[in-house]
């Protein structure tokens, strides 16, 4: 039974920004940061009781693995609660809940303050870090970030494996046109529904708690909660012209077209993504 080929993700204590660049950034390889949150407040500050006591209240969003079905739901909440409770679901229950891209500079600004942007390179967005919560066992479908963005991922609770592709893998995981996602799943790999997977080069980091992954721009990831847990995004903008302009494409063409073709044909249109994922993938000669 064939595998996915995964080498694990290069691990480093200290970088400065000369060899970030020269060794990770230019090249697009990612990189787990083991050190570059250590002094950061929110390492000791973002527990559980804090969590609780301070913000315990807030209405959040949550959602489950039904997100990326096709449908009236089609990447959308499947419900609201409050902060404490869920934080108290994500600390004891094993099931798909989780909540997402909750941008924590709109939401809670005080929260800013306990994160350090990083100085590995420019452009750290101040307006958007998104931060992700999941309950042990909960998996973050394989996608890839729609706005271009080079990722900084880092856990402050929790264990989590994370799966990853490089962009020019896009077409070996069956990537549905018009979305930034496939739907493989990385861990019950279907070699027959995606015929090109076998020659996918793919890479594999496990993230405790107080580290770091760099994902460069447009990576496919996927991630599975060893441990519930949560964790922040920073985002840094694509510094090549191009790449950000392919961001705002999808965010401002693409994405809609895709949002009202579920709309209109729920059904219709993710079969016809499926097959044109299928199309394209087999286009595509097998390796040697
Ligand atoms: O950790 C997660 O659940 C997902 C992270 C993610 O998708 C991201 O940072 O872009």
């Amino acid at each position: 039974m064939p595998s996915l080929e995964l080498q694990p993700v290069d691990r480093m204590d200290s970088l400065d920004r000369d060899l970030f660049q020269e060794k990770y950034l230019r090249p697009r390889r990612p990189v787990v940061l083991t050190n570059l949150a250590a002094e950061w407040p929110a390492m000791e500050r973002w527990t559980p009781a804090f969590w609780k006591e301070t913000y315990g209240d807030l209405e959040v969003p949550v959602f489950n693995a039904s997100f990326a079905e096709p449908g009236a739901n089609y990447m959308g909440r499947v419900d609201t609660m409050r902060f404490g409770e869920f934080v108290e679901r994500v600390l004891t229950e094993d099931t798909d809940l989780r909540m997402f891209l909750y941008n924590m500079p709109s939401k809670i600004p005080a929260l800013k303050e306990d994160v350090t942007l990083p100085t590995l390179a420019d452009g750290f967005s101040k307006r958007f870090m998104f931060m992700f919560f999941g309950c042990k066992g909960s998996v973050t479908p394989i996608h890839y970030d729609i706005d271009m963005s080079h990722v900084f991922h880092t856990t402050f609770h929790g264990k989590k494996r994370i799966t990853l592709f490089a962009p020019d893998e896009s077409r070996r995981l069956n990537r549905h046109p018009f979305t930034v996602r496939s739907y493989l799943d990385p861990d019950k790999p279907d070699f027959e529904a995606f015929p090109r997977l076998e020659d996918a080069h793919g890479w594999e980091a496990v993230l405790e708690p107080g580290e770091t992954l760099f994902m460069p721009s447009a990576y496919w990831h996927y991630v599975y909660y060893e441990e519930g847990g949560w964790a922040i995004s920073l985002r840094c903008s694509n510094e090549r012209l191009v790449e950000r302009m392919k961001g705002w494409w999808n965010l401002l063409a693409m994405s809609p077209v895709d949002r009202v073709m579920n709309k209109l044909s729920p059904k219709g249109w993710f079969a016809w993504k499926e097959k044109r994922a299928l199309k394209r993938a087999l286009a595509l000669p097998r390796q040697a």
